[in-house]
């Protein structure tokens, strides 16, 4: 039977939920919201966002040298990563999209590790299976990183079910862009979190984009934080380029989270400064506009100012970072690059534990086939 809804009768959408905030674009924090943190650790995340960004320079350079192949970088949302994965725990889990490499390297995984794999060379962990920036750091407690969207958001809600089950005191975090809230898995991921009240974070990284796609066309819903709503999932809208707001939020979550209070969505609200990876050209649907407006909110600029007025960087310390750091990662470059690639026969192996004849039989073929002969 067809019912005729009288106009009006549907309700209008939630209204838009407030921006939580701290640092406005001068670094000045606001005292209401401050979270307070000591200093050591606004300096220790500084520092990681810093690298960050040097590295996403050297890499995208590395990639138009024809050096390796392809780099998904992060510049411009480097406080929604780092801030966030600084206010999880040890013990919690990381769930990664591929932006989240900065997440990793906070959590120490070695830049030499990250370096081999943008080689894909022979000390490559994925052993040069996987696509440039597709780490995996299970030391780090960072899972493989997945070029399908959204499959991390399923993988952290399971993970954290078994966590539950286990009375494991572990909260999994999955981070995910604008563009994944479209896949089948942020659906079931949020359904059931929301029905196992589990100990999860959703981290969406609303940077404007879903490579061409404005996030203003990606859905219809006011804001990204009202999909929580549906699920029964306390949603929040923080500004993703303010350190200090992401990282009060992200550890009140975690908290709610570890004391049996249920999952949480959290959207950082950010930008993508950069091209969506070295394989895109923004310039062939987004204004130039756009970007001079997110240079003035650099994430990574505004935390300088912030420390700046505490006293607490200069712009000596500066140089020597940003020195000691490329020397770094020109060190890494180098050993990562002069190392063997993975041997041809590697490709056929740990997939079965007793490898089957008619596998041995392609890979005898494979590696007396043209393919191992110098010069083909
Ligand atoms: C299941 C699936 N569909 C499509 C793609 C192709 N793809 C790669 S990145 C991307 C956009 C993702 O945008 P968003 O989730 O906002 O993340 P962002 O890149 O902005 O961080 C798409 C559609 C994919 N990798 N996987
Ligand atoms: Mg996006």
């Amino acid at each position: 039977m067809n019912v005729l809804v009288k106009p009006g009768s549907i309700p209008p959408n939630a209204p838009s939920r407030k921006l939580f905030s701290v640092l406005d674009d001068n670094g000045q924090a606001d005292p209401e919201t401050d979270p307070k943190l000591e200093l050591a650790l606004v300096r220790r995340m500084y520092e990681a966002m810093m690298r960050n960004r040097l590295l996403d320079v050297r890499l995208m350079k590395l990639q138009r040298q024809g050096r390796i192949g392809f780099h998904v970088g992060s510049e411009g949302e480097e406080a929604a990563i780092i801030a966030s994965a600084a206010a999880l725990r040890e013990q919690d889990w990381i769930f990664p999209c591929y932006r989240e490499i900065g997440a990793a390297l906070y959590r120490n995984f070695p830049l030499q590790s990250y370096m081999d794999n943008m080689f894909g060379n022979v000390n490559d962990l994925a052993k040069g299976r996987q696509m440039p920036d597709h780490v995996t750091a299970r030391q780090a407690h960072f899972t493989s990183i997945t070029a399908p969207i959204g499959t991390q958001i399923t993988q952290a809600a399971g993970f954290a079910w078994a966590a539950k089950i286990k009375h494991q005191d572990v909260v999994t975090a999955s981070y995910f862009g604008d563009g994944a809230t479209s896949s089948n898995d942020f659906h079931a991921g949020m359904n059931f979190a929301g029905v196992f009240q589990l100990p999860t974070l959703f981290l969406l990284r609303n940077n404007g984009w879903a490579i061409s796609i404005p996030s203003e066309h990606q859905s219809r819903s006011r804001t990204y934080a009202d999909k929580g709503l549906a699920y029964g999932v306390p949603g929040v809208r923080v500004d993703g380029n303010d350190a200090l707001a992401v990282y009060a939020i992200t550890r009140e979550a975690v908290q709610r989270a570890a004391s049996g209070g249920g999952p949480t969505l959290i959207e950082l609200c950010t930008y993508r400064a950069g091209p969506h990876s070295s394989s895109d050209d923004p310039n062939a649907y987004r204004e130039a506009m756009d970007s001079e407006e997110a240079q003035k909110r650099d994430p990574v600029k505004r935390l300088r100012r912030h420390l700046e007025r505490l006293q607490c960087w200069s712009e000596a310390e500066q140089l020597a970072f940003e020195e000691r750091v490329n020397a770094e990662i020109n060190v890494c470059v180098e050993k990562a690059e002069a190392a063997a690639p993975p041997s041809i026969a590697s490709m056929f192996e740990e997939v079965f534990e007793h490898m089957p004849p008619h596998l041995a039989q392609q890979q005898a073929q494979c590696v007396d086939g043209p393919r191992t002969r110098k010069r083909h």
